[in-house]
C-alpha cells in the first residue's frame, strides 16, 4: 500500500445535492492539493451513493489523491476505494477489517482519551479526533469539542496518523499541525468558500508552512 499523505482531507458537503455543484468543488478541491478525499453521504440512496463513489473514485485517481468512504463499507468494496471512515456506532472495527482485508485504509472517530486507547489497541490506520472544535456543520451525535488541550492529551496515546475534524479554517489550522495532528478534515471551510480551489491553497499553504508534515 502507498504511503497516506493526511495532510488535508476535504470531506465532501451532503447538502449539495445537485451533482454539477458537488463535482465542480470536489475538482476544485482536488487542483488545489487536497492530499485525501472523504466522501460523506448522509441521507441519499444506495444507487445515489454509489454512483457518486464511483465518479468520485475517478476523479480521484486522475490527481493521485486516494478515496476514502465514509462509513459504508460495502460501498467502498464497489468502487475499490482506498479505505473507510467510521464513527464509534458503526460498524465494528473487526468487523469491517475482515470485510476490506489487511491493506485498506480504516480510519475511526473518536471523542475521548477513552476511544484513543481503544484505536491504539485494535491498530487502526488513523483516528480522526471529532470534533476539534464546535461546528454547525454536523448538527446530530456530535460530542462537546476537544479543543487543543483535548488534542494534546491524545497526541501520547495513539501513535499512528491523527486527523482532527470540526469548525477547522484558516485562522486554526496551523495550531492543530503545530499541537501534534498530522492533517485537518475540513467540510465547509471547502465547500462554502467563494472560491473552494483558492481556499484549498491557501489551507495547504498554512499547512506546508509548518514545516512539520514531510
Ligand atoms: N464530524 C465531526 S465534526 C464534522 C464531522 C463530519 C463536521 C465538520 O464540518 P466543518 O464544516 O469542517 O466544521
Ligand atoms: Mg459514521
Amino acid at each position: 500500500m502507498y504511503k497516506v499523505d493526511y495532510a488535508l482531507m476535504y470531506v465532501t458537503d451532503d447538502s449539495i445535492t445537485d451533482d454539477t455543484a458537488f463535482f465542480k468543488i470536489l475538482e476544485d478541491a482536488l487542483k488545489g492539493g487536497t492530499s485525501i478525499i472523504q466522501l460523506r453521504e448522509k441521507s441519499c440512496n444506495t444507487l445515489s451513493f454509489y454512483n457518486r463513489a464511483l465518479k468520485t473514485k475517478y476523479l480521484c485517481r486522475a490527481y493521485g489523491v486516494p478515496l476514502i468512504i465514509n462509513d459504508r463499507i460495502d460501498i467502498a468494496l464497489a468502487v475499490d476505494a482506498a479505505g473507510v471512515h467510521i464513527g464509534q456506532t458503526d460498524m465494528p472495527y473487526s468487523k469491517a477489517r475482515a470485510l476490506l482485508g489487511a491493506t485498506k485504509i480504516i480510519g475511526l472517530s473518536i471523542s475521548n482519551t477513552e476511544q484513543a486507547i481503544g484505536a491504539e489497541n485494535l491498530k487502526v490506520d488513523y483516528i480522526g479526533i471529532s470534533p476539534i472544535f464546535n461546528t454547525s456543520t454536523k448538527k446530530s451525535d456530535l460530542a462537546p469539542s476537544l479543543g487543543i488541550e483535548g488534542l494534546k492529551m491524545i497526541r501520547p496515546l495513539f501513535s499512528k496518523p491523527i486527523v482532527c475534524i470540526g469548525g477547522i479554517q484558516k485562522k486554526n489550522v496551523a495550531d492543530i499541525i503545530k499541537n501534534g495532528a498530522n492533517g485537518v478534515a475540513v467540510i465547509s471551510a471547502i465547500s462554502k468558500a467563494e472560491y473552494p480551489e483558492e481556499e484549498t491553497k491557501n489551507l495547504k499553504e498554512i499547512i506546508c508552512q509548518t514545516g512539520l508534515i514531510p
